[in-house]
């Protein structure tokens, strides 16, 4: 019996020498303590030992018992020691490999000639102001001195909600609305959505931007206006652009004009874009109509005023050499990454 409980020892011992994972451990164990184990099964014969050596058999075999729990727990613990570091140096994370670059969007064009706008008039005194796209009809045509049977309050023009009620079709209601809360004076830019029934084409979107100009002051003259839209014409298209003024006609203005730069292709020599002209039409402006400003109640004796009013998205199609206004609205990645 002892010659038997040492040579389990020395298997054991052998065995757990050789063991490399704890599934062989988990085996030793049932093989040796198990249910049915060699040792399990010495322990239940002690029985038919005799009185003098049960004691002693007892002994070593409940000690030997003890002996393989304690290796194999410290063989465990080993094993599972090595298999943590085995899966830390597989798992680890080479920090020199170059990351994943993350999709992130760009601004819209629209959106940059709104800001690079805004940045211009900013610094030149002028403030930004908002106001509601859904306007009444008052807004938009009565206070701008467009009478009601001009081509512009067309239904056919204009989306109305109601016979009073209309989104607006131009930035000039915002412009009404500060006049009316306040005397001069006025610099601002008023800018945003504005809404035309136009069949879309090329060159027309039912919805569009705006960005409108109002400066009201004591003494504000024609020269002003040239000197203000030069200064924005320069730094939006380059110093070396050309201004010119045509005489123009709106309902709002009185004179007014037509405000041309030179071709940004040709640089006025003449070319398709222009049309052979060495001009391309930017916006439109003039001196505010004395009717607009009795109906906001300044006097027209006292203040004189300019007011300009441009596409957005014709500049941003100039700027950048965009021949299709509807490539704005279709969120084609493959066009907006381009900016
Ligand atoms: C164009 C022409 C223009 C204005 C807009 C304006 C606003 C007020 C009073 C007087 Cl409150 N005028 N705005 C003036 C002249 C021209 O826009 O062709 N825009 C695309």
């Amino acid at each position: 019996m002892e010659k038997k409980i040492k040579k389990i020892k020395e298997e054991i011992i052998f065995k757990s020498n050789s063991v490399s994972n704890l599934k062989d451990i988990e085996k030793i164990k049932v093989e040796y303590l198990g249910r049915k184990g060699l040792v399990t099964l010495l322990l239940r014969r002690l029985g038919e030992l005799s009185t003098q050596e049960r004691p002693k058999i007892g002994q070593l075999l409940n000690q030997t018992k003890r002996e393989i729990e304690e290796l194999l727990k410290i063989k465990t613990i080993e094993i599972e020691k090595l298999e943590k570091n085995k899966k830390l140096k597989e798992e680890s994370i080479d920090v020199t490999l170059p990351g994943k670059k993350s999709d992130r969007g760009t601004i819209h064009p629209i959106n940059l000639v709104l800001k690079k706008t805004e940045e211009i008039f900013l610094s030149i005194g002028f403030k930004i102001e908002e106001g509601p796209e859904v306007e009444l009809d008052y807004y938009n045509f009565e206070a701008l001195n467009i009478p009601k049977d001009h081509p512009a309050r067309d239904d056919q023009d204009s989306f109305y909600l109601n016979r009073e009620i209309l989104l607006r079709t131009h930035t000039s209601p915002v412009e009404i609305r500060v006049m009316e809360k306040q005397q001069p004076p006025v610099r601002i830019i008023a800018t945003g959505k504005c809404y035309r029934r136009d069949a879309a084409d090329s060159t027309h979107s039912p919805m569009f931007h705006q960005i409108e100009g109002l400066a009201v002051d004591k003494d504000i003259t024609f020269g002003d206006l040239k000197g203000v839209l030069t200064v924005f014409v320069h730094r939006m298209f380059g110093e070396d652009r050309k201004v010119r003024f045509r005489p123009g006609y709106f309902p709002f203005t009185e004179p007014s004009a037509e405000v041309d730069v030179s071709c940004l292709l040709c640089h006025g020599k003449g070319c398709r874009s222009c049309g052979y002209s060495g001009w391309l039409e930017i916006m439109g402006a003039g001196m505010t109509d004395p009717a607009v400003f009795n109906m906001v109640g300044y006097d027209p004796e006292k203040y004189s005023g300019f007011a300009f009013g441009m596409g957005v998205e014709r500049i941003a199609m100039l700027k950048y050499g965009i021949n299709d206004i509807r490539l704005f609205f279709e969120n084609d990645l493959r066009f907006l990454k381009q900016f």
